[in-house]
């Protein structure tokens, strides 16, 4: 296998409005970002990727995209975006942005000019996705990811516009190779800049199928389940194919495609080897194990992903991508639940102990390692108990239709399922120390600090040698120098498939083999491993073994042997 700079390459992930704020009105920007480039740096990271940054109503945190080659006011301007990405080249940090091309916002000029419009030779009309009313009502029975229906009228033209999420997101219509070119123009416009790859938004829902028909409806539902028909549509890889040619092949980046309802066998084309589309994808199935199957609730509810779920899961991904396609890691982003609070225990006991065995299990794993600012520390979910404090559509629209409209739940439930799955746990403030409003800003927050930040916060992560952090910056550290944690095969330990506590897999490859295993539960369990002599304790999240053959509450081990 030749090995491509991203294959052992480690991506931290910034949620610019809540990283750091540098002038004062509670919304993080760019010139904080340039400020804390030397965190990034010590924790080892290589890549940055960037949520996005441009001009935007930010009616959805930057995916609703007015200007693509303008950047958000309310994080600086062109020269300060130049300025982060020289310096962060010069720190030998790349910077990967967020491509959002399914839709733009309806503020674009494209659609400000596609919108009302009946002249037949307008030639943005086409740019989105029209179609006329049947029987007096949408084109189809499609829900918008954000609840409600994904057509809106327009009065003027007497037309439906197709948005999958929120009204103000109009669809960019990709059959039409105008749109496809303009997207590709402003892609090598931003290479010229000198960025160092993208991160490309819901890319497998840009290919409609045709004829729009209407989509499986769960009981209770107002609307059909969107996703399911449209992701992974007939031209999908044709079109990337064509943005390989006439942009991805020109430059060395990374790129990872956002990729919902992808399966493996999807993912083998998305990100083959032969490098004809994406490096990678984002796979979304091992962060939608606790959520609803078949009901109208999706991905609300609390109940815990179970470790026989998980590990089959990441298990399928690593065997079936192995030598074929390149996968993702990752446990965490901006629109999913903290990683502690919802795979580990965010109990103040366990919280540290359990961060490390997470981040040891995902970081041994074959592919590329995302980190999403904030997890590198331990940081936890905020748990509000009322819709007021929500900043989020999702979260603000699902409360309604689920609570209000539909009846389907009591709001006490809404709000526990909200606590654990509200995009909003990801979005607080980056906590970097314990003054008042945690380092982040001098004024209140554009979205509430959690109030934990006395105890979790970056400062004294810095100052405890045994703190997350450290123990991320050892792993970083591991992968770079141990060619077998890129390279090495992966196989679930003999028997471990139906294990309900531990989860304990191998990497192999000619030289050395590595041996992880690790404790899901707060339990002390006995388990018999076959760990070869010789073979050295790479890492662990306790300060000793007591005995050989025990493991404490979420306890990690990861033993490495040479051959
Ligand atoms: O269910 C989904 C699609 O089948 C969603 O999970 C969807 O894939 C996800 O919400 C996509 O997220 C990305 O695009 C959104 C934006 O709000 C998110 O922040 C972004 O990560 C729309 O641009
Ligand atoms: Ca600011």
């Amino acid at each position: 296998m030749t090995k491509l700079w991203w294959q052992n390459a480690v991506v931290y992930q910034v949620y610019p409005k809540s990283f750091q704020d540098s002038n004062d009105d509670g919304i993080g920007d760019l010139r904080g970002i340039i400020n804390r480039l030397d965190y990034i740096k010590e924790l080892g990271a290589d890549i940055i990727w960037l949520n996005p940054i441009y001009k935007s109503p930010d009616i959805d945190g930057g995916y609703d995209i007015a200007d693509y080659q303008n950047i958000n006011p309310t994080f600086g301007n062109m020269d300060d975006f130049e300025c982060l990405l020289k310096t962060a080249h010069q720190k030998g940090l790349k910077i990967m942005m967020d491509l959002v091309v399914n839709h733009s916002s309806s503020d674009h000029e494209w659609f400000k000019k596609s919108i009302g419009s009946t002249d037949k030779n307008n030639k943005y009309r086409d740019y989105y996705v029209w179609r006329d009313p049947v029987d007096g009502h949408e084109p189809n029975n499609w829900g918008s990811f954000f609840s409600g229906p994904a057509w809106t009228f327009d009065e003027k033209s007497g037309q439906y516009y197709l948005h999958l999420f929120a009204k103000e997101q109009p669809d960019l219509n990709w059959d039409n190779p105008e749109v496809r070119n303009s997207i590709f123009d402003m892609m090598n416009w931003w290479a010229g800049k000198g960025i160092d790859g993208f991160r490309m938004d819901v890319i497998s829902l840009i290919s409609k199928p045709k004829d729009l028909p209407d989509a499986p409806k769960e009981e209770g539902a107002a609307y059909g389940n969107a996703g399911e028909i449209i992701a992974n549509g007939p031209h999908v890889h044709e079109y990337l194919k064509e943005m390989n040619q006439k942009v991805l092949s020109k430059h060395d980046w990374i790129t990872v495609g956002e990729t919902a309802g992808v399966t493996t066998e999807e993912a083998k084309r998305y990100a083959n080897m032969d490098e004809s589309e994406l490096n990678m994808v984002f796979q979304f199935e091992h962060v939608s194990l606790d959520g609803n199957k078949n009901t109208a609730l999706g991905k609300w509810s609390d109940t815990k992903t179970s470790l026989i779920d998980l590990r089959a899961n990441l298990a399928k991904w690593q065997k079936n991508l192995s030598g074929k396609a390149w996968n993702s890691l990752y446990w965490s982003n901006h629109d999913q639940p903290r990683t502690v609070s919802r795979f580990g225990n965010d109990a103040p006991k366990y919280r540290k102990v359990s961060a490390k065995m997470l981040a040891a299990v995902l970081h041994f794993m074959q592919g590329t390692p995302y980190i999403y600012q904030g997890e590198e520390i331990g940081m936890t979910n905020i748990y509000f108990t009322d819709i007021n404090q929500y900043r989020d559509l999702e979260s603000i629209n699902a409360y309604h239709e689920l609570v209000e409209q539909e009846h389907l739940l009591p709001s006490e439930t809404m709000i526990k399922y909200l606590a654990a799955h509200s995009r909003d746990n990801a979005r607080t403030p980056m906590q970097w120390n314990g003054t008042e409003n945690a380092g982040f800003s001098k004024v209140t927050p554009w979205l509430p600090v959690n109030p934990n930040y006395k105890l979790i916060n970056v400062k004294d992560a810095l100052n405890d040698k045994n703190s997350v952090f450290y123990f991320y910056q050892k792993l970083i550290k591991l992968r770079h120098e141990l060619p077998i944690i890129t390279d090495g095969v992966f196989n679930l330990v003999e028997g471990n498939e139906s294990d309900q506590e531990v989860f304990a897999y191998t990497r192999q490859n000619e030289e050395e083999s590595l041996l992880v295993i690790a404790n899901f539960t707060d339990k002390v369990v006995e388990r018999e491993y076959r760990v070869l002599d010789n073979s050295k304790l790479l890492i662990q999240n306790y300060k000793d073994i007591v005995k050989n053959n025990e493991l404490r509450p979420y306890e990690v081990r990861v033993y490495l042997y040479e051959k």
